[in-house]
């Protein structure tokens, strides 16, 4: 059987690719452990410096993989609070909280908890032909995974709603343009867009792009004071690290810096 999650071990980052492409690659408990354990992987390898997520075949990821939730199999509803709570908070925890970087490379349609797991990426990039599809008012239930927080806060209210509430595709170029994501490359140059990214990331100084994350997630929950607060307090830490005192000698000195995640 093939493995539902390739995972491409290179010099300073790895690339994850979810592989269930009849399926678009949709999500399986099988899935999510193999995607989790990849996840801690990385967070316990000083040598992945940073994390590329993408999806094999035309679409990136359909979400729940609703064979899994077939009424006529299982007779009754099941517990979705449940299954969130076991399944796709953590992931959605995990990918927020992991200390490097996250490029998401979304290559085709991502939908339900498809387009939200993508969004809970740090740096989010998207084929031109990809679309964000808030799928879920089609089968009866709210955008999970995160859906009702980045949408909310990326875009406002309005647009929130109606994507929720329409189900409609956002194409790649429109998400880009209202900030959702980073940037929509032509299709072809979507994988080196993504790896030249991680590529500069795994030359980069980790911890201060781990500090950077922390700070800027803290920004959405604090008043202005406590933000200024939360950033004296990682400034602290990053000036007292090893990076900090090569990248100030090798501005200085007019060379490359030589980050080794201190
Ligand atoms: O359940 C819980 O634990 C709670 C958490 C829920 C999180 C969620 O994600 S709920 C939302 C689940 N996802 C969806 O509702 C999306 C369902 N898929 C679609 O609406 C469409 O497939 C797309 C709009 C994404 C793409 O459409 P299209 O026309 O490009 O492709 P297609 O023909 O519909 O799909 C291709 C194949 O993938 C097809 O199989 P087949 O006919 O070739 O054998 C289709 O059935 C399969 N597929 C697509 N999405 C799913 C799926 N199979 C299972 N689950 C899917 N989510």
């Amino acid at each position: 059987m093939a493995e539902v999650l390739l995972i491409d071990r290179r010099d300073g980052y790895h690339v994850l690719t979810l592989n269930r492409p009849e399926r678009l690659n949709a999500f399986t408990e099988g899935l999510h452990l193999a995607l989790r354990e990849a996840l801690d992987e990385c967070g316990r390898d000083d040598n992945c410096r940073a994390i590329v997520i993408t999806g094999a075949g035309r679409g990136f990821c359909a979400g729940q993989d609703l064979a899994d939730r077939d009424p006529t199999i299982t007779g009754e509803n099941p517990d979705l609070g449940r299954t969130l709570e076991t399944f796709y908070n953590p992931l959605i925890l995990r990918l927020r909280g992991l200390p490097k970087p996250v490029i998401v490379a979304v290559n085709g349609v991502a939908a339900g908890a498809g387009a939200n797991i993508a969004l809970a990426g740090d740096i989010v990039i998207a084929a031109k032909s990809a679309s964000f599809i808030q799928a879920f008012a089609k089968i009866a239930l709210i955008p999970d995974a995160g859906g009702t927080w980045w949408l909310t806060r990326h875009l406002g209210e309005a647009r929130a709603k109606a994507l929720a509430m329409t189900a409609e595709p956002l194409s790649a170029e429109k998400a880009a343009e209202w900030g959702l994501i980073w940037k929509a490359v032509d299709d072809d140059r979507l994988m080196a867009e993504a790896t030249k990214l991680a590529e500069h990331f795994a030359n980069g100084p980790t911890n201060a792009y781990a500090l950077t994350k922390k700070a800027i997630h803290a920004a959405s929950a604090n008043a202005l004071e406590a933000q200024l607060n939360v950033e004296r307090e990682l400034q602290r830490e990053a000036g007292l690290s090893g990076d900090y005192k090569e990248g100030v000698a090798a501005f200085l000195q007019k060379r490359p810096a030589n980050f080794r995640k201190r």
